[in-house]
Parts: structure tokens; C-alpha cells; sequence
């Protein structure tokens, strides 16, 4: 059973493109959104189109669409750049004979030719595959094989890690950055983007036709290439504008890499869609850095993951002083359950509501989420988006009342849901199990007001002398803290209460990892959460283990508790 929680932060309504939820709700029709396409006569649409050649046919060809920086290059392109560059790709493309359908990865850092394309492989109706530079070989080849990718662009770097030799499939290798000496058999992307012309006509699509496919693991199994299709562009625009808050004045920073899903739905065709300026920071995460990048960038709606407000947040107030925020307007989180801890100190800290938003590979796009006109209940990911109705269910498909804990669904269908899982319908088919419902494989409430709450996926959800208990609250609990830096809550298996709670805590600076601090710890939840679900044990760790994404893996926490083999761990941070 969920708790009733009283905390609240006011909406702020004045400043809004959704001033009022529970109207935008019931006047609400997907069509109205459709309206705003060029496609919406001819039904036959193109995502690089509308995200980038749409504004320079529409006038706004100059207005600056990337902000690149990383510590080497500063750079800025307009849509025009945007439209000439992608176009130049997608020509390179077509000379090889690549055309509407074929799967084009990309493997390499963030970095303004990655965007460039991207964008190109979708003029040309191909697939795009982006993937983590992180990535070691046996990740790359998976994904490649099982994708049967016919092209990849990658950088010197990386390309040790392509096994070509064991790839049939895969027929030409575009590489960036390599300079005149290439390997025989390897194409060179300034060669070809010099030699190609930088007009184009786009392939036109159908709204069931590819656009892009993200692996995702499971805990089980080798990665699973999540497949979405052009009509998902619907939703990414509409999200968008209600969400994210877009207006055509926005500098919009989103800090996920396109190897995750947000760092495409959200790093490139919401904003994009919404005509705004795109910041994109190459390199790796530093909290100087990134404040820099707001204040340089003058970024006004900023949108990020818990375990970098974590990381923030553990840096100290120290790491703000000489820096100017007030350029932001609107800042958002998602990835993972964001502490109330954390919210609390982005409005003290920031000024800022931190709003939480909910969603999954799989959906393709927000679904549940804190609005900027809505009141936020801090610990909450909020309400479903207008057009989306949710419900938590038994494993029987019965809706539960407020308070239950239970599987998160989703009414189906809506515009940005996968389409399929590729090489893999029983995969896909498993979360259409209970009729008209995807089962999301996360466990949550609702409360009596319609908000809902994450409890921590299906499988990980503790089972302590008969009561259910979500990490996710002890692990809330923890960070509050002031030794306490991040923390992952598991099950541990026990003969007497079935499993005891125990948390992996890695600690802030300056503070030792003593056995009385471990008990000092344990009594604080206890005091603050409930007795059941303080800790038994507790574990100190320099660092907890995060996929690439910035998501605890609890089921790796498990597995060396249990000395278990971890399952896929391609996504694993370092
Ligand atoms: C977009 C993305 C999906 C899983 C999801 C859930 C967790 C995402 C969350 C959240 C609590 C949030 N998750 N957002 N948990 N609160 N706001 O993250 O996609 O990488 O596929 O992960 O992430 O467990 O099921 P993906």
C-alpha cells in the first residue's frame, strides 16, 4: 500500500502552454494535433522533413536550430545548415544504394555529425540505430546482427570495436573524422558529404513506416531492438509543447545521449519539431561544465535525470558560486524515480520546480507527467498526458483502486507506442498480455487525486515478512541523509521474512564508511519511513552500478549479493 503524502508545490499557470490540465483532458482529440502536420491532407509524412525542412520552408531557415559545444569545438547551425547538411547525407546514402526501410547505424559521441545523420538516414526513409559510443564489441555486433544493419557511421576510435568481418549484412562503413589515410573498404564521411549534392528530394513515408529503433536490455536475454515508427512524431511534438513547454523563443538543453531513447524523442524531434534551439554538450558529465553550458548557452528549458541532479545536488552549493541560472524557465527529469529530496532542493537551489516525467523505450514518449501549470507533489511523476489514460492492474487485468500497488498500464494504443520488437513477436507480445492494456513491467500507485507513484520495477519490488515494499521509498529515504550520496534498495533473501531490505549507499564527500554510521543510517529511516522498511544491511560502495542512462541497476545489486551471474550488461556505465 502506497502512503498519503501532503507536500505540495503550486502550479504555476501564468507561464504555460497547458494552462489548465483537466480541460486540455476533455476537449482532447489526437487529430487536433495531427492538424499541425503538412502531412495531414496527404498522409504521407517525413520526421526530417518536419523537424528541420518544414522551418526553412516556412522562413525560419535562419534561426540558429544547433548550439554545439564540447572542449574542443563550438559551433552553431541553423535549420538551412540543418536541411543542407542532412540532405548532403542523404545522398551519400542513396549512391550506395540505401533506401527506404534499410537499417543505418550511427556509433559515436555526441558531436554535430551524428545529428547531421541521423537526420540524413531518415530523409531517405532508412531506419536509424543510434548506439552508446560506450559500447564494447560484442554490444555492437549484437546490435548490428540482429538489426542487419546494412551501414554505420562511426569515428576512428570506435571502429576497432566493428567486427565487419563478422557482419555480412553490414556493406559500407562512413567514417568521421578520419583524415586521408582510410582503410581500403571505408568510405570517408567529408569525402562524400563534400562530393554530394546538397539538394534533396525526401522519400514521403506512411505513418507506419521506420523511423528508428532503440536496444534496450532486459534482465534476461541479449537486448531487444525497440522498433518505432513516423507517426511517433505526433506525440514528440505534442509532448513537446504541454511537456517540455516549448515556444519558438526556447534555448532547450536535454543532456541524454541519442543512444538513449530521450536523447533522440526528446534530444532531437521534440525539440526540433517545436522549432527551437537545440544545445548539444559533447563530453562527459562535470557539474562546473554543465552549469557553464546553462549559463553560455542563456538555456531556458533544461531537461535531464535524477542521477545528475544527484550528482549536482552532491557537488554542494559551493559548485554554483559566480554562476547565473537565471536564464532557466523550465526544468524536467526523467530515467528514474526523482526523489522529493531532490525536488526540494531544485526549488531551493534553482528556483526551480524539478518536474518529473514518466516513460519507456517502448512508449516511444512521455506519458506520465508533472505539467508547469500543475501542482506538483514532490516524489510523484505526476498525470497522464491528455489522450493517455493509465490505471495500476492486478495480474489478472483488474483495475485497482487508489492506493494499491500493482502494474502500471497503459490504455492502448497511442501515437508513439512501439510498433514492434524486432526479430522478436513473443517479446512484444508479452506486454499486451491482459487485452487493450501495456503492461509496462513498473510497479505503482495512484492516489485518490489522480497522481501516480513509481515503487520500482516489477521484479524488484521487496517482499519483507509479507509486506510489499518499492525501493523506491527507502531509497528516498536514504538520500535525505546528509552522508548519503545515491543509493539502490534490493531483496535479499531470508528464511524467516522472506526477503530483508538491503541497500548499497555510496557516500558524499568527507564522510567515512563506519559501522556507526551504518546504524545511524538505518535508524534514520526507521524514524522517517517506517520500521519494515529500514534497511538490515547496509553496504558501502564507492560507486553504484548505472547503465549509460544514469539508471541504478538493481538487478546487478542483486546479483552480487546473491553471487549470480548479472545478465546483459552491455548498457553498464565504465
Ligand atoms: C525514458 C526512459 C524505462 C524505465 C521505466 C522506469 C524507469 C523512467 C521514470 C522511471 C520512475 C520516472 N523510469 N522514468 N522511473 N520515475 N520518471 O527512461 O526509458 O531507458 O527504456 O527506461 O525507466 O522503470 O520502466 P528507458
Amino acid at each position: 500500500m502506497g502512503q498519503v503524502h501532503s507536500e505540495i508545490i503550486p502550479g504555476r499557470v501564468e507561464q504555460s502552454n497547458m494552462p489548465d490540465y483537466a480541460r486540455a483532458r476533455a476537449d482532447f482529440e489526437w487529430e487536433d494535433i495531427e492538424r499541425h502536420f503538412s502531412w495531414y491532407e496527404t498522409g504521407k509524412v517525413n520526421m526530417a522533413y518536419e523537424a528541420v525542412d518544414r522551418h526553412v520552408q516556412e522562413g525560419r531557415g535562419t534561426q540558429t536550430a544547433l548550439l554545439y559545444s564540447d572542449a574542443l569545438r563550438q559551433e552553431s547551425y541553423t535549420f538551412a545548415d540543418l536541411q543542407e547538411r542532412s540532405n548532403r547525407f542523404g545522398n551519400v546514402l542513396r549512391k550506395y544504394g540505401i533506401g527506404k526501410g534499410d537499417r543505418v547505424f550511427i556509433f559515436m559521441p555526441r558531436q554535430p555529425e551524428l545529428y547531421f545523420s541521423l537526420l540524413g538516414i531518415l530523409k531517405i526513409g532508412a531506419i536509424a540505430g543510434p548506439m552508446f559510443e560506450a559500447f564494447m564489441e560484442t554490444a555492437v555486433k549484437d546490435r548490428l546482427e540482429d538489426s542487419g544493419a546494412v551501414a554505420l557511421i562511426t569515428t576512428p576510435a570506435l571502429l576497432h570495436r566493428v567486427k565487419k568481418e563478422e557482419l555480412p549484412e553490414l556493406r559500407h562503413i562512413i567514417l568521421v573524422g578520419g583524415g586521408s589515410d582510410i582503410e581500403p573498404g571505408i568510405l570517408s564521411y567529408e569525402e562524400e558529404m563534400d562530393a554530394a549534392a546538397p539538394e534533396l528530394t525526401p522519400e514521403w513515408l506512411g505513418l507506419d513506416d521506420g523511423l528508428i529503433m532503440h536496444y534496450t536490455s532486459g534482465s534476461t536475454g541479449k537486448p531487444k531492438g525497440v522498433y518505432h515508427v513516423q507517426r511517433a512524431m505526433i506525440q514528440h511534438y505534442y509532448t513537446g509543447k504541454v511537456v517540455l513547454d516549448l515556444r519558438s523563443d526556447d534555448i532547450y538543453w536535454c543532456t541524454a545521449d541519442p543512444g538513449w531513447v530521450t536523447g533522440t524523442s526528446y534530444g532531437i524531434f521534440a525539440p526540433w519539431l517545436n522549432g527551437v534551439t537545440n544545445v548539444i554538450r559533447g563530453g562527459r558529465f562535470s557539474p562546473q561544465d554543465w552549469y557553464q553550458t546553462i549559463e553560455k548557452n542563456q538555456v531556458t528549458v533544461w531537461y535531464s535525470a535524477p542521477t545528475a541532479f544527484r550528482m549536482l545536488m552532491g557537488a554542494g552549493e559551493g559548485s554554483l558560486q559566480g554562476v547565473d541560472l537565471s536564464s532557466l524557465r523550465h526544468v524536467l527529469s526523467v530515467g528514474e524515480p526523482l526523489n522529493p529530496e531532490v525536488v526540494r532542493w531544485g526549488e531551493k537551489i534553482y528556483h526551480q520546480r524539478i518536474h518529473d516525467t514518466w516513460w519507456m523505450t517502448e512508449t516511444g514518449a512521455q506519458l506520465i507527467c508533472n505539467y508547469p501549470s500543475m501542482d506538483i507533489k514532490p516524489g510523484s511523476m505526476g498525470k497522464p498526458l491528455p489522450g493517455i489514460e493509465a490505471a495500476i492492474l492486478d495480474d489478472k487485468g483488474q483495475v485497482l483502486p487508489p492506493y494499491a500497488m500493482g502494474n502500471l498500464a497503459i490504455k492502448t494504443a497511442w501515437p508513439s507506442m512501439m510498433s514492434s520488437i524486432w526479430n522478436n513477436q513473443a517479446k512484444y507480445e508479452e506486454y499486451f498480455r491482459i487485452p487493450g492494456w501495456y503492461i509496462s513491467g513498473d510497479s505503482a500507485y495512484m492516489d485518490e487525486d489522480g497522481y501516480f507513484w513509481f515503487q520500482g520495477r516489477i521484479d524488484d519490488v521487496i517482499n519483507s515478512s509479507g509486506e510489499r515494499i518499492g525501493p523506491f521509498e527507502v531509497e528516498s529515504k536514504l538520500v535525505e541523509h546528509p552522508a548519503v550520496a545515491e543509493a539502490g534498495v534490493i531483496g535479499k533473501p531470508d528464511v524467516t521474512r522472506g526477503e530483508i531490505i538491503k541497500a548499497f549507499i555510496s557516500l558524499r564527500e568527507g564522510y567515512e564508511p563506519t559501522a556507526a554510521l551504518k546504524e545511524e543510517i538505518a535508524a534514520f529511516v526507521k524514524a522517517g519511513l517506517s520500521a519494515h522498511a529500514a534497511p538490515r544491511e547496509i553496504e558501502f560502495k564507492d560507486k553504484l552500478p548505472k547503465t549509460r542512462s544514469g539508471k541504478i541497476m538493481r538487478r546487478v545489486l542483486k546479483a552480487w549479493e546473491l553471487h549470480l551471474p548479472a545478465g546483459d550488461l552491455s548498457t553498464i556505465e565504465d
